[in-house]
């Protein structure tokens, strides 16, 4: 199994990206070769200089043409995550490991693919046990050893307690607090599944003690959905998007009071645009988009609450900010035709197919005096790429004492090296990215190739399986160059690039 990349190969060339100054660039094939230095001339690598503070914020069910910086023409406005944008790095082509919530948050903390553990299909469910295998390194436990204070906000969705049904009763013995966060707040699985409560630390805050009724309306004209179950006193669902930058924000401004020479993870994970689709007075009637537009326009209001916290706290300028989404949007060809909003730009399908729209998601990076503003990336990356990418900005463990370089991490690479020099050498250590849908179908993508392993979407779309007619291939095989929309599958045409593709995918599932 390869190991994730050696971090003291990072040099990150700060001095060499001052020269640059603000000039905004494109990091293309051709572009990379001509920006690559002669030598690493940096001074400046996180080693000798002071370890940033790394901040990653995870959308739920957010997709790229949310954002009105991807999307010319969205029905939403999203102007701090614009800016973010504009003065960092957008990622193109980079992929959630899973189309859906909870295989995409293992893979990022743990940066393994989900499939690789026991949820092979699916999302966890109500009072689930941790799905984070026991010593599991994640991006927590290896920065606490790297001597950062650690922190969770928001939506879990990885289960809590350490075996069997979740035990409000008692202290949880399984959730953030026992895989490397020192601080946690926040709610059990998405907003639609209960129990629907807040927990602290490793305890309810408090625990699910009454029921709620669900409510009877899906989606857009309907006051929100969510199921009947469980709920903690004095839990109000529309409340917990804001609560939980606010949780972020005391986190930031504790940290900077402290000011103890110590760097700063947070992993803040947005319960929304995820049904139910709340957004509050304020936000409502602001996008062309109904209710779920409008959703997203107060996605972008808060996250622009916690940008401004960082720079008043004067922790911004070494914070090493993170935006990204769990999968593609639930925002099906129907929406899509009444709203007039491309939710997922062009690509096929929505959240949870195995299809572009559901893995093909928004990734900005901005990091201020190593990534270059208005740079955007066109290489394929894997959000389980956060994993290696945190480790290595962070620098070698501190303590001489500390645990060996971590032994996880397997299906992560660094993308510092390409987010400071536009090199991609590290992203040849990959021989394919592996996409995993709803229902467990495999796909794999091999530079514009990409193979599905099955017919249908494996998801929400229709139909999520079906058999091959006689004569048919069994398999699906796009060229994404020529056919971005996967409107064509060339399968049989194709053999031996069906074989090829196919090794390979076999290859990375038996690397286990
Ligand atoms: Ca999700």
């Amino acid at each position: 199994m390869r190991k994730p990349n050696a971090p003291s190969s990072r040099s990150v060339g700060l001095v060499w990206l001052s020269l640059l100054g603000g000039m905004a660039l494109t990091v293309t094939d051709s572009a990379t070769a001509a920006m690559s230095p002669q030598s690493p001339i940096s001074s400046q690598s996180p080693e000798s200089s002071s370890r940033p503070n790394i901040v990653i914020v995870l959308a739920d069910d957010l997709g790229l043409g949310d954002l009105s910086c991807l999307n010319p023409n969205a029905a939403t406005a999203t102007p701090n995550l614009d800016r973010v944008a504009a003065a960092g790095a957008r990622f193109t082509d980079a992929h959630s490991p899973s189309a859906v919530c909870s295989p995409t948050r293992y893979g990022i903390l743990t940066g393994r693919y989900c499939w690789r553990s026991s949820l092979k299909s699916g999302v966890l469910w109500t009072n689930d046990p941790l799905l984070i295998e026991p010593d599991r390194p994640t991006i927590a436990t290896e920065l606490a050893t790297r001597g950062y204070e650690t922190a969770f906000i928001g939506k879990w969705h990885l289960g809590l307690g350490a075996q069997g049904p979740t035990d409000w009763t008692a202290p949880l013995d399984g959730g953030p607090h026992t895989v490397g966060f020192e601080r946690s707040v926040g709610i059990p699985s998405s907003l639609d599944i209960p129990p629907y409560c807040w927990f602290r630390d490793g305890a309810g805050d408090p625990s699910p003690t009454t029921t709620i009724e669900g409510s009877k309306h899906r989606r857009q004209d309907g006051g929100g959905f969510w199921r009947a179950g469980a709920i903690g006193e004095g839990f109000v669902h529309q409340e917990v998007l804001a609560r939980s930058v606010d949780e972020s924000i005391a986190v930031v401004q504790n940290h900077a009071k402290a000011n103890d020479g110590r760097p700063l993870f947070l992993e803040l994970c947005l319960s929304a645009p995820h049904t139910p689709w709340l957004p509050t007075d304020r936000f409502q009637g602001t996008s062309t988009a109904g209710h779920y537009g409008d959703f997203v326009n107060e996605i972008d209001f808060e996250v622009g609450r916690l940008l401004a916290a960082l720079e008043t706290s004067g922790l911004a300028e070494n914070t090493l900010f993170i935006f990204t989404s769990d999968n593609g949007s639930h925002w099906p060809v129907a929406d899509r035709q009444r709203w007039g909003h491309a939710a997922n730009l062009d690509w096929r399908g929505q959240k949870a197919d195995i299809h572009e729209a559901g893995h093909r998601v928004p990734l900005l990076v901005r990091w201020p005096s190593v990534v270059a503003p208005g740079t955007t990336i066109k290489e394929t990356v894997c959000l389980t790429d956060l994993y290696a990418t945190s480790i290595a900005a962070a620098g070698e463990s501190e303590s001489a004492t500390a645990p060996p370089p971590s032994q996880g991490g397997e299906d992560s690479i660094n993308l510092v090296p390409l987010l400071a020099e536009g090199n991609t050498a590290g992203l040849a250590d990959r021989t394919g990215i592996v996409h995993h849908s709803l229902d467990g179908m495999f796909a794999v993508r091999v530079g514009d190739w990409k193979l599905i392993e099955g017919l249908g979407s494996g998801g929400f779309t229709a139909p999520k399986r079906r058999a091959a007619k006689e004569g048919e291939p069994t398999v699906q095989l796009y060229n994404l160059a020529t056919d971005p929309r996967e409107t064509k599958n060339i399968a049989a045409r194709n053999p031996g690039e069906v074989a090829r593709l196919q090794a390979i995918l076999d290859r990375i599932r038996a690397d286990d």
